[in-house]
């Protein structure tokens, strides 16, 4: 069975080398890798650089890169089907200089998405094209929407305290949890009542894990504020308050993302305590950089050495409009 299987992949395998080896020359091949290709953020991207490769003439190919091994691999078959290059966010940023290495050797040119690349000594990799959200920026819009939604809804600080779910590990998610909390403590938040729950990994299970004993430790809090990398970590945070019968109007839960966990809780017949999403375009994110790497491929012209994109607030009463503004699925 074994030996079945291999000889029907080495002849899969062959059989692509041989397309590709005599249609890699007027028709370009990229990658494009994500860290977690269940997310519904990472779906959009991979779809949006798939359809921007039919319009413009070039193949894309879609990977999901959990770890580091799968990610030495993906590159090493990217460039054993002949592909010119990829698109990354990678599962750990550390890999920065293995990446690039790998990338070196086998002749593949590649620009970085979402979560940028960090050399030996912690800083960011500069030669890499990056393309991501405005991290500081769109953090500092989830702390006002949290102060704005306090506001309205009149809860009084000596109820309130804040669950920051962070992953510090992680340059992009630290300077959102950072931005939001600076709006936090710009509107005068206590900050000895925000508390940390950091997690292992940025989905909800991760967000779940960290929020349960953190919210469990503090049974005199009644009302919560919650912020996060995501809406996947938020939407975890959410889930355990409500593990914790923590009634959903005493939660106000702001994300990242947009995409389709949001609509998902968006849809639900009652509100729940995840109040909003910064809504990003995951679509421009993919497009735009696959668009980029192929010019890149085809021209020469080199993508922009940053690009930082910006958020729209997504509620329960926008979802539908600000989906459609963003040209998100
Ligand atoms: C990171 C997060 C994703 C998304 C992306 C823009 O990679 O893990 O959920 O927010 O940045």
């Amino acid at each position: 069975m074994k030996i079945v299987h291999a000889i029907a992949a080495w002849t899969a395998v062959a059989a692509v080398g041989v397309l590709c080896g005599c249609s890699s020359g007027d028709r370009p091949k990229i990658g494009f890798l994500v860290k977690m290709p269940e997310q519904g953020w990472f779906i959009n991207e991979q779809k949006a650089a798939a359809e921007a490769g039919r319009q413009m003439g070039f193949d894309v190919v879609g990977i999901g890169v959990q770890d580091r091994e799968k990610v030495l691999s993906a590159i090493d078959n990217l460039a054993a089907q002949g592909a010119q290059g990829f698109v990354i966010c990678a599962p750990d940023v550390r890999l920065g200089p293995v990446i690039v290495a790998r990338a070196n050797a086998l002749g593949l040119k590649f620009v970085t998405v979402d979560d940028q690349l960090q050399g030996p000594d912690g800083a960011v990799i500069q030669s890499v094209p990056h393309l991501g959200l405005s991290a500081t920026k769109i953090g500092i819009q989830v702390g006002s929407t949290l102060i704005q939604e306090m506001r309205r809804r009149g809860w009084i600080a000596a109820e309130t305290a804040a669950l920051r779910v962070s992953d510090n590990e992680l340059p992009t998610a630290r300077a959102r949890t950072d931005g939001a909390t600076s709006a936090l403590l710009t509107a005068g938040f206590d900050a000895s009542r925000i508390y940390d729950a950091p997690q292992r990994t940025t989905d909800t299970e991760g967000g779940f894990s960290a929020a349960t004993p953190v919210l469990s430790m503090h049974p005199e809090i009644s009302h919560w504020l919650i912020f996060a990398i995501n809406d996947e970590t938020v939407l975890g945070a959410v889930r355990a308050t409500e593990q914790l019968r923590i009634p959903a109007q005493y939660v106000i839960g702001v994300g990242i993302n947009g995409a389709a966990e949001a609509y998902a809780e968006f849809s639900k017949s009652t509100p729940t305590g995840f109040y909003g999403s910064m809504a990003v375009s995951s679509t421009m994110h993919g497009r735009q950089t696959a668009i980029n790497l192929y010019r890149w491929i085809k021209n020469g012209a080199r993508p922009p050495a940053v690009t930082e994109t910006a958020g729209t607030l997504m509620t329960r009463e926008n979802w539908r409009e600000v989906k459609m503004q963003l040209g998100l699925d």
